[in-house]
């Protein structure tokens, strides 16, 4: 799990859950989802990546690549998403939201993974590609150069620097994956409230966010109606309008 070890006075005096998120974000939505579907109180520490306000060495200090969300709890550094999901589970096992059942859970694993492994080969890939614009400045870029040292990261943003260099190919190959998956959870949510069942898990919490990403670069949702009636009903729930909607006001 990305626990990033830190000596920081300051940080280690740092009492209850701190989190470090951007608006439009969908990583750090996942984790204001799961604050809200959990009820536990959070400071906000945001970040305005429009500003580029990541790039800092005080906060490539909190997170090595310079990437929200991130979270301080009690001292603690956390980082990557997905290990933030899984740690706040284990911090706050109330209100669970992983399955007890072990398939389940596995299958939990899996979907949790997915956005994991194909957030930049295949998220980041199209939502870029689509809105066909830089991701730095030629200023904001000499900075990342000092302070990133994640080639993969570094090769992205390089390839960014001038509108429309995603190659189509790429673009293609990354839809073609999405179309896929969405045709899957499509089938899955015939039957079922929530991705794996009548209960929320973090499964649901991975996915829901990719909505509020993909639709503002128009992915085409009509083509899983069973995936927007999910969405339907998140859109009635409390913690996705304190989460979601209050920040990305298109996905509302
Ligand atoms: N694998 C990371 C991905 C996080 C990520 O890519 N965050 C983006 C916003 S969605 C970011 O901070 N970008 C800032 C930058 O690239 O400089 C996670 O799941 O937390």
């Amino acid at each position: 799990m990305p626990i990033n070890p830190n000596n920081n006075p300051e940080i280690l005096a740092t009492k209850g859950v701190h989190l470090f998120h951007y608006s439009y974000s969908n990583c750090s939505m996942r984790v204001r989802l799961q604050l809200e579907e959990k009820q536990i109180p959070w400071v906000d520490r945001y970040v305005d990546l429009r500003a580029q306000k990541n790039l800092t060495k005080e906060y490539f200090e909190i997170h090595p690549q310079g990437l929200v969300p991130a979270i301080i709890h009690d001292g603690k550094i956390v980082y990557e998403s997905a290990d933030i999901l899984r740690y706040l589970e284990e911090s706050f096992p109330e209100i669970s939201l992983v399955p007890s059942d072990p398939d389940t859970r596995a299958e939990m694993e899996y979907w949790l993974d997915w956005t994991s492994i194909n957030h930049l080969p295949v998220i980041k890939t199209w939502a870029y590609g689509r809105n066909n614009k830089p991701t730095k400045t030629p200023e904001s870029m000499a900075i990342y150069e000092t302070l990133q040292k994640d080639p993969e990261l570094l090769a992205f943003h390089r390839q960014t620097l001038s509108e429309g260099a995603i190659p189509q190919e790429s673009i293609d190959k990354a839809e073609k994956i999405l179309f896929a998956v969405f045709n899957e959870l499509d089938t899955k949510l015939k039957s079922t409230d929530f991705l794996l069942g009548d209960q929320v898990t973090l499964a649901d919490i991975a996915w829901v966010p990719q909505y509020a990403l993909l639709q503002r670069n128009d992915f085409p949702f009509e083509k899983f109606p069973n995936f927007m009636d999910y969405v339907n009903r998140w859109k009635q729930r409390s913690s996705y309008k304190e989460a979601i909607a209050k920040w990305v006001p298109a996905a509302a």
